[in-house]
């Protein structure tokens, strides 16, 4: 295969399974004999390296020419048009999509459809909604009662209750009492240290709705809890897949603006997704935090690299023009991006849609359930995710294993079910946050951690992000996952990573 051009190295080295430092790529295609320097340069390239990088490639140009000194290459290089790879990609491999095989339906959008002012109704209104949607999901698993029915049953009696938890504390000889909500009040309910679901009291959040039933005290005051259900997922699910095999890239926290901002490993990505090896990648799903947004974090101006938040978004939009220009893409807003920060987070406003013309991308609420040739995927920033990891054991919800947090918002079918702290709830009529649908798929990003796994048949992925190690994150040792693009085949919900860093 002639290499007269950047993309035909590119794709050359993927096909053989290696990355290449951009530089590097420009190098060999403009040596004197591109497919010899290639070859060489793969030749003495270290077992276990997976990346080709410049100094390689200039070391192997030297060694074949000594007379073709690095800064002779330089100047070769220097003088290559201001054509970048991305522009020539497509002559190397012509994408060949079918738009009419494709299909896309959003669901759960609530883009202009905000209705909530803030008031005291507006939050009763949301609540109830979320309680009336969640207790639906939990009525065949016990015999509920009211909790003002309760209070006039007889001692003893066998009862369930429905609620929302308003409270958890340890009582002083260790055993837990749950305090639960319903429309009509407030019942404890408790649940013994030495009993085999003690161990699920630590999995409960403040406001989430679990049922329990058990046993009456004598006064009727109480209820001694045997048993306790999540709305959960059914373990029955049996995911919906593509009829062709056709793949998305499931991406997120891509940061453009901050000085951290992976821009090599994003153009690395945009330019394979040019190659054959991405010809079936037709859709790209960015689960929020486009950009690295203005005064989110005390003392993040020191780190930005663009201090407009317009202009952030304009050269988001540049990077975005990498990607083939026949692919969907599906965009919801994170924390960082220029919207409201209270979840529902509503899509973005006209004013950043024109600026993010690139694809004519579609652009849904956060979160938003968006169906791809009939996979269901739920997309959600996920800030929760903080909360959950800080409330829950380490086994069960951790940054190094982020599909765990998730599968605990799958459980408790609510993409953010404690109020009031790190995330922020806007009151709608509606709780959009409620997992109503079983999604095929649920993806989140948010914590720049990369992590996968099943939960009762739903792929749970947190996709990482394309910003490196921020100072706040070296502070408080995380240590993000960058430059990863998660691909899952929608045929069969395989996933597979494919590493730009
Ligand atoms: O969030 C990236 C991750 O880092 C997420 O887990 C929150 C955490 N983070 C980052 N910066 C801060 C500050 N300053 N305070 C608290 N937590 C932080 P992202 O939404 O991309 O910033
Ligand atoms: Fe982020
Ligand atoms: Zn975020």
């Amino acid at each position: 295969m002639p290499l007269e051009s950047d993309a035909r190295v590119v794709s050359e080295l993927v096909s053989r399974g290696y990355n290449a430092e951009r530089e590097a790529v420009t190098l060999i295609a403009s040596s004197a004999d591109p497919t010899r320097t290639l070859t060489l340069a793969l030749d003495t390239l270290p077992a276990d390296a997976l990346k080709l990088t410049a100094a390689h490639v200039r070391a192997v140009l030297d060694q074949s020419d000594p007379s073709a000194s690095t800064a002779d290459v330089q100047t070769a290089v220097d003088s290559v048009p201001d054509s970048t790879p991305v522009e020539t990609a497509p002559e190397a491999f012509e994408r060949t999509v079918d738009h009419s095989l494709r299909s896309l339906q959003i669901a759960n959008d609530m883009t202009g459809e905000s209705t909530g002012t803030g008031r005291y109704e507006d939050f009763v209104a949301v609540f109830r909604d979320r309680y009336e949607r969640l207790s639906a999901k939990l009525r065949s698993r016990v015999n509920h009662r009211t909790t003002r029915a309760l209070k006039s049953m007889p001692g003893n009696s066998e009862a369930g209750i429905i609620g929302m938890v308003s409270d958890v504390r340890s009582t002083a000889n260790g055993h837990w009492i749950i305090e639960l909500e319903d429309t009509n009040g407030v019942f404890p309910c408790l649940v013994m240290k030495d009993r085999p679901l003690a161990d699920l009291v630590n999995e409960i959040l403040l406001d989430e709705v679990i049922a329990v039933d058990g046993t009456l005290s004598d006064d009727a005051g109480i209820l001694f809890v045997e048993s306790l259900y999540f709305p959960d997922i059914p373990r029955t699910h049996k995911p919906s897949t593509a009829d062709r095999h056709v793949q998305a890239a499931l991406i997120s926290d891509v940061h453009v603006g901050s000085q951290e901002f992976m821009a090599d490993a994003w153009s690395d990505f945009a330019h394979w997704l040019h190659t054959e090896e991405a010809e079936h990648v037709e859709y790209l799903c960015i689960a929020g935090d486009m950009v690295e947004g203005v005064g989110i974090y005390p003392n993040q101006d020191e780190e930005l690299t663009i201090i407009d938040i317009y202009d952030q978004y304009e050269e988001f939009s540049e990077y975005l023009k990498e990607v083939p220009g026949d692919m969907e893409i599906v965009m919801i807003p994170g924390n960082h991006d220029a919207v409201r920060l209270a979840e529902p987070q509503p899509g973005f406003s006209d004013e950043l849609r024109d600026i993010m013309t690139a694809h004519d991308a579609q652009i849904a609420s956060n979160p938003s359930v968006v169906t791809l040739e009939g996979v269901s995927v739920l997309m959600y920033h996920g800030v929760s995710l903080d909360e959950v990891i800080a409330e829950l054991p380490a086994d069960k919800a951790s940054y190094e294993e982020p599909h765990k947090a998730m599968y605990q918002l799958l459980k408790k079918r609510h993409v953010a079910p404690q109020y009031g702290g790190h995330t922020r709830v806007a009151p709608e009529e509606k709780d959009y946050l409620v997992i109503d649908e079983v999604p095929d798929i649920f993806h989140t990003g948010h914590v720049h951690k990369l992590g996968y796994g099943m939960y009762h048949n739903v792929l749970a992925l947190n996709s990482g992000c394309w910003q490196a190690q921020t100072d706040f994150q070296k502070s408080v040792n995380i240590n993000p996952d960058s430059g990863f693009a998660p691909i899952v085949d929608l045929d069969t919900l395989e996933m597979t990573i494919r590493s730009f860093n």
